[in-house]
């Protein structure tokens, strides 16, 4: 009987997925005290700003990442200085050197401009900046600490005009003198306008970096699954023999492998081998096709009604869609329980065994 290496099949996935996934770099500008580190802390996984210090790249900007995220972010300061002039083309010559780099991971992709609200003032070296940037690369003006917008954001389009867009955000909560109390805003908008703007090879490493919008890696992921399914029905088009049902597992792994890229996580071989190896009912990373087959079948209505010792294309294909659903469904619940930042592989496997079950007695 043919048997499968889990650990080898995950690792391999595990590497495509992250390659596929790319990386993602965002340049942030604005004078000091706009708010773009506690922006960045609140979109993005991680808390990237409170590094510290991060690798410095030109005089007035630095290199920020974080290990096993796909997003570097260029923090610049100083734009408030007597010296803008020098800070405006040594910003420029940054995007306009990297676009150079043959790898593309390494170009900038967008430019967030942040000016905030209450001071109402959009100054020179800010209008010098987003027209000389946005010759390379999108500019996304950013409206920071919102609470009363008054005509700001059209002043902000009309100065601006180069500005691919002008969001608004409120990236903390508020709380008013008489008791009002505000949530933060425009974090979910920021994010797709983002991603409407970064090309496309890009997107993937921008979707996982991000926390603002669970539901975009939700969606993200529903197609990795569609796909998935329709990968698995292609290999059962003739029908498998159970004993040689191991030949979907790479196409499930992936599938796993793929989503929790999409999701951000920070995963290890080890950590998939064993969400794996225990959805589908054995503890060995080495088993047979037919032992993860015979588990998974457990989660089908007439499973057991399949005569012949074969497998057909459907079922293929919903067994497919129902783990990668169940994953999703698992990888909510941890992200929304742990407010988008990173989970614990414990919480994942916790919930991916919940969701199994649920999907289970959903069938039956
Ligand atoms: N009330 C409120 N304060 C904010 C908001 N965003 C940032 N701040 C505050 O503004 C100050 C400067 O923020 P910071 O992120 O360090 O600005 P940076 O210098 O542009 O990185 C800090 O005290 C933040 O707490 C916001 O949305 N609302
Ligand atoms: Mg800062």
């Amino acid at each position: 009987m043919k048997q499968v290496d889990l650990g080898r099949i995950v690792k391999k996935a595990m590497e495509e997925a992250v390659r596929e996934r790319g990386h993602v770099n965002l340049l942030l500008v604005g004078r000091t005290g706009v708010g773009k580190s506690t922006l960045v802390n609140e979109v993005f996984q991680g808390r990237f700003a409170e590094t510290g210090q991060g690798l410095p790249v030109t005089q007035a900007t630095q290199e920020i990442t974080k290990p096993g995220i796909p997003l570097t972010i260029f923090d610049t300061r100083g734009l408030e200085l007597a010296a803008h002039d020098e800070i405006v083309s040594e910003l420029e010559g940054l995007v306009v050197e990297r676009k150079k780099d043959r790898d593309p991971n390494r170009h900038i992709h967008v430019a967030w401009l942040c000016i905030q609200e209450p001071g109402r003032r959009v100054e020179q070296a800010e209008i010098e900046l987003c027209e000389r940037l946005s010759a390379h690369v999108p500019v996304v003006a950013v409206i920071t600490k919102c609470m009363n917008d008054a005509g700001f954001r059209t002043e902000v389009q009309r100065l601006l005009p180069h500005a691919v867009n002008v969001m608004r955000v409120r990236a903390l909560a508020e709380t008013l003198d008489d008791g009002h109390h505000l949530d933060p805003m425009g974090l979910e908008s920021l994010v797709e306008l983002t991603m409407d703007v970064v090309p496309e090879a890009h997107q993937m490493a921008l979707v996982a970096s991000q926390k603002a919008s669970l539901d975009l890696k939700r969606r993200r992921s529903h197609a990795i699954v569609a796909s998935a399914a329709a990968a698995a029905a292609t290999a059962a088009a003739t029908p498998i023999p159970f004993a040689d049902a191991a030949i979907l597992v790479p196409i499930q792994v992936g599938m796993i492998a793929s989503i929790s890229a999409t999701f951000g996580l920070d995963v290890n071989s080890s950590f998939l081998t064993t969400l794996i190896a225990s959805a589908a009912g054995t503890t060995g990373a080495t088993f047979a096709g037919r032992t993860v087959l015979t588990s998974l079948l457990k989660f089908f209505p007439g499973a057991g009604t399949i005569t012949g010792g074969a497998l057909a294309a459907g079922t293929a294909a919903s067994i497919t869609t129902v783990l990668g659903e169940a994953y999703i469904q698992a990888l909510m619940v941890a992200f929304r329980e742990s407010g988008g930042e990173a989970v614990s592989t414990k919480q994942v496997r916790e919930a991916f065994k919940q969701a199994l079950k649920k999907g289970r007695k959903g069938k039956d």
